[in-house]
Order: C-alpha cells, then sequence, then structure tokens
C-alpha cells in the first residue's frame, strides 16, 4: 500500500495569514495545495483565482492543484497554468470537449485530471479515464465546505478504485474527507484526499499532529 497523499483546501485557510498559514502547512507535511475556483455559475459560489494560486506559489515548492469548478474550463485553463498550477482538474459536466481539454492541459506539460460531480456515473467518463493523471470524485455537491459526506459515492468510489488496474490515475475524493472516512475509503483503494473542516482546519490542533495521523496506515 502507497502512501496517502494529503492535499490542503485553501479555501478554508485563514486568508489575512495566508503566506503563513501555506509555510506552516508545508513544514507539517501536507502534500499538495488544494485551490478551489469557482464562478458563482457551475456551482453558486465564487472562492479563489489565479491571484490567489500566485501568491501561494511563490511561497512553497510543493504542487498546487486546481480545481475548476467553472463553466467551458477549456476557454480558461491557460490562465491557470499560467498563474502555475502543477495538476488542472476540470468538470466534464461543464466542458463541451472534454479529451480536448485534457490533450491541451498535458501538452502544456501540466497533469490533466476530471473531478466528478456527485450524480455523474463511472460510465459517462469512461472514454476520458486513459487520458487522466488524476480522478477526483466530489463526495458533496460542489460550491461549499463543511457539508456532510454522501454516502452513495462509495459504490463509484469502489468502481473507480477498480478500474486503475488498467489505467493509470491516481484517485481522489474531495468533499467531508474526515479521519474515518479517511480510513475507510484508503481500503477501498483511494491514493489521496482533500482536507478542509472535517480533518484539517479550524481544529485547535498543530496541522503537523493532524497529517501525522492521517498519514498513518490503518
Ligand atoms: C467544495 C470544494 C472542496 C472543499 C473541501 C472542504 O466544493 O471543492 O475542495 O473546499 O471539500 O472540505 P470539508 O472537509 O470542509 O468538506
Ligand atoms: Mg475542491
Amino acid at each position: 500500500m502507497s502512501e496517502r497523499i494529503l492535499s490542503a483546501s485553501m479555501m478554508c485557510a485563514d486568508f489575512t495569514d495566508l503566506q503563513n498559514e501555506v509555510e506552516t502547512l508545508d513544514k507539517a507535511g501536507i502534500d499538495y495545495f488544494h485551490c478551489d475556483v469557482m464562478d458563482g455559475c457551475f456551482v453558486p459560489n465564487f472562492t479563489m483565482g489565479t491571484n490567489d494560486i500566485k501568491a501561494i506559489k511563490k511561497c512553497t515548492s510543493k504542487p498546487v492543484d486546481c480545481h475548476l469548478m467553472i463553466e467551458n474550463p477549456g476557454d480558461k485553463v491557460d490562465w491557470f497554468i499560467d498563474a502555475g498550477a502543477d495538476i488542472l482538474y476540470i468538470h466534464p459536466e461543464a466542458e463541451r470537449y472534454v479529451v480536448k481539454t485534457l490533450h491541451h492541459i498535458k501538452d502544456r506539460g501540466v497533469k490533466a485530471g476530471i473531478a466528478i460531480n456527485p450524480d455523474t456515473s463511472v460510465e459517462t467518463v469512461m472514454e476520458m479515464l486513459p487520458l487522466c493523471d488524476y480522478v477526483m470524485v466530489m463526495t458533496v455537491n460542489p460550491g461549499f465546505a463543511g457539508q456532510k459526506f454522501l454516502d452513495f459515492t462509495k459504490i463509484k468510489i469502489k468502481r473507480l478504485a477498480e478500474l486503475k488496474t488498467i489505467y493509470s490515475y491516481k484517485l481522489f475524493i474531495d468533499g467531508s474527507c474526515s479521519p474515518a472516512i479517511i480510513d475507510e475509503t484508503s481500503k477501498f483503494g483511494v491514493d489521496g484526499f482533500i482536507l478542509g473542516t472535517s480533518a484539517l482546519f479550524n481544529k485547535g490542533r498543530p496541522y503537523g499532529e493532524l497529517i501525522k495521523e492521517l498519514k498513518k496506515e490503518v
């Protein structure tokens, strides 16, 4: 079993102290920094943008993954690549030409991923899987932190974990990743987890302690 990959969901961080947040998480052993980009259209919220990504990149040499929750992401992926994203997730529900956009991201030397909503089935993304470096299952409806984990997504997580024997993507889950959910879904074969308020932020405990506990194999 390989080590769990942990990515900090930066929309949950203290933006009044962003540099310190990034440097502390970096030293505490976080693997990636997750940036949620929302357009108020594909999802009912606005969050981070290219300036935030540039600022985070200045404070760490660890990978920054950008989760684009925006309509027609293919028109805008270059903005995020130019801002320094190392991994770009697009939602196939928001893009008419997914394969074209995934190819473009990879041609620009960036890792390409799809993020899929709770109600998107594996069948509808099958043709995309050979092109994906990352597949991320949304375990809440995208838009907000602090929601309840949607249990029915576990069936899809298990199927996508099995399909890793054919394809070579890393499987992530995003939304309400608590320590218990991380333990349970690691056993299904999930490689990585987006950490928000359920496991990392506002816990009143040092990031290093929390990350060490979350990394442990069970
Ligand atoms: C939600 C977004 C996520 C959240 C993260 C919050 O649309 O894509 O990345 O920031 O899931 O985590 P939690 O533990 O508060 O649900
Ligand atoms: Mg996200």
